[in-house]
């Protein structure tokens, strides 16, 4: 058979022709997209329900339509296989029939996450030289039209904006768009039978890097290495067509978007449940009402779900099989006590949008799964642990990790220079994080070796945040470290030495990131103003020395804790 011709677009990194035919070879990769594994359950199965979004109810067969209309509206948009567009939208039928739209007209998705702004937006209209944003028209008490505009003005490529939601009343800047008029059935036939389909090496979506220096890196998603990255996770999570997954995790992030998430459940031919936050009482409501049987959660949320069910005994049915927990080390008593509370197993997923997913095993010995993050889901995954000078330590031994395989890419979207310093000259990611490998080929995170904030589960780059301190009058040196907290794992703490007789508060770095439109997870908890910010020997923060010094005016703060 021949292979389809992937447009090619400039700033891809490639995986090298030999690992490619490999994967080929092996199977891995299918040459098929996404949706198409999706349209394999709309023929076999058009009736069954394939989305629950409060009163809407979507079977196979009307999830298909619905993308099939918004492939159109793409089109009548007059957006074109390649172009980019940032999206933003909250979890919502919408979002899915998007997503699938833009996939199946190889129109480019850059999945922003529900909390960014126009820091954020901008950077990503920018970087990935967007024609459009999809944006609701708010979020709670954000107008997110005004959010857009400002983004349209400063990312020059940016032609329009496609609102979910009210368009403005008055005049804007760019023209406005309505997303429930691009989803909108179009008269006769479906329209986009005719469409070419997306070849495996095809960009499927650009996703978000955690970000360790300055802004978020874009990520290549190529419908080869995406649907296999789906069908490996199904397999390891043991998703089928009775599986009722819930979406309360924002289904932008690579966790509840293909890990196997929404995607995952479509191509096995499950319902989706999605919510628009996780929220413990209609998470557990929502799990109770439509036989929820797995869903996944970062800690903290994992953590008010067990709280919740312990007052309200809200899950009688126990329909949940598996909780999925990942995005932040989960602690291991809570871990301990999630199948006694929630009637569930655990499942541990230790995953980055590069690639690598890591999962214990649903019959994992209860050692397993309450205290390590599990190992590949491929057998094609390779990992090392090494050390600073790149030598393998030995098993046991805490290292560096690094990973290669059919789904995780060889470089970011347009960041060569990053590129040579997140990847190695043969192709090994390092996702700066220190691992230790059991004997039993099982990963516990020991810690990591990246100048970032895990905020339960959403990274926050030191280096973003102390950039936007700097431009606060009288700060002279500022330091953004973790500090340690019971509910998210970890905080931001701003270290900051001002210059003499100058008076810096939290409250002028708080307004100055506010009026930047920084999302608000960055937004540094405490100040510490100290007289001196301790170096290393070479002359660099010591951001270690720091972490320890907020942990120890922490715990003499609250003895005990
Ligand atoms: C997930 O993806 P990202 O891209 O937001 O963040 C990746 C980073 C990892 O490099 C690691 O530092 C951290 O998040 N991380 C964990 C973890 N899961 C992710 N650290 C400790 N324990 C875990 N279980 O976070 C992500 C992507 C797909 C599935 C699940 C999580």
């Amino acid at each position: 058979m021949t292979r389809r011709v992937p447009l090619e677009i400039d700033g891809v990194v490639r995986w090298p022709d030999a690992d490619a035919a490999a994967f080929r070879a092996e199977g891995y990769w299918a040459d098929r997209s996404v949706p198409e594994y999706i349209a394999d359950r709309v023929g076999a199965q058009p009736d069954s329900t394939a989305l629950i979004d409060g009163d809407c109810t979507l079977t196979y067969r009307q999830l298909w339509d619905r993308s099939s209309a918004g492939a159109a509206g793409l089109t009548r948009l007059g957006l074109r296989p390649g172009d980019r567009v940032v999206v933003q939208l909250p979890n919502g039928w919408q979002f899915a029939a998007f997503l699938l739209a833009c996939m199946r007209t190889r129109v480019i998705p850059v999945m922003a996450m529900p909390a960014h702004r126009r820091s954020e937006l901008t950077h990503l209209a920018i970087l990935s030289d967007a024609r459009a944003l999809v944006v609701a028209d708010r979020d709670r008490d954000t107008d997110l039209r005004a959010v857009a505009q400002h983004v349209a003005a400063d990312a020059p490529s940016v032609e329009f904006v496609v609102l979910h939601g009210e368009l403005s009343s008055g005049p804007t800047g760019v023209a406005e768009y309505s997303l429930a008029d691009c989803l909108a059935a179009p008269s006769g036939g479906d329209p986009v039978d005719g469409l070419p389909l997306p070849a495996g090496g095809d960009v499927a979506c650009l996703l978000l890097s955690g970000g360790t220096t300055g802004l978020p890196k874009l990520i290549v998603r190529t419908h080869d290495d995406y649907a296999y990255n789906i069908l490996a996770c199904n397999e390891t999570s043991e998703f089928d067509s009775d599986t009722v997954y819930l979406g309360a995790l924002p289904c932008s992030h690579n966790f509840a978007l293909a890990c196997p998430g929404i995607l995952g459940t479509w191509f096995a031919g499950g319902v989706v449940v999605l919510l628009a936050t996780p929220s413990p009482r209609r998470s557990l409501e929502a799990i109770e009402a439509h036989g929820v049987t797995a869903t996944a959660a970062v800690p903290a949320v994992a953590q008010a779900w067990i709280e919740y069910q312990r007052e309200h005994h809200v899950l009688r049915a126990n329909s949940l099989r598996v909780l999925q927990v990942g995005g932040s080390r989960i602690p291991d008593e809570l871990a301990a006590r999630v199948e006694p509370v929630l009637g569930a197993r655990l499942q541990q997923v230790f995953g980055m949008a590069e690639g690598l997913i890591n999962m214990t095993r649903l019959d994992d010995p209860a050692d397993v799964i309450e205290t390590t993050q599990g190992r590949p889901v491929s057998v094609a995954d390779e990992v090392r642990v090494v050390d600073e000078r790149g030598e393998d330590v030995p098993e046991g031994a805490p290292g560096r990790l690094l990973t290669r395989g059919p789904y995780t890419p060889r470089g970011y979207f347009r960041a060569a220079e990053h590129n040579s310093r997140s990847f190695t000259p043969d192709g090994w990611y390092g996702s700066g994080d220190i691992v230790v490998r059991r004997p039993d080929g099982n990963l516990v995170v020991a810690g990591r070796d990246k100048d970032m904030i895990n905020r339960g589960g959403e990274k926050i780059s030191a280096e973003e945040v102390e950039n936007f301190a700097y431009q606060v009058p009288g700060v002279e040196m500022a330091a953004a470290v973790a500090m340690p907290d019971p509910v998210l794992g970890e905080r931001l703490c701003l270290y900051v030495t001002p210059a003499s007789g100058a008076d810096v508060t939290l409250d002028e770095i708080i307004t100055l990131m506010e009026s930047a439109g920084v999302a608000h997870f960055k937004i540094p908890e405490r100040l510490e103003l100290v007289a001196q910010i301790p170096t290393t020997k070479v002359g660099k923060i010591d951001k270690k020395a720091l972490r320890d010094d907020i942990r120890a005016r922490l715990s003499r703060a609250t003895p005990g804790a």
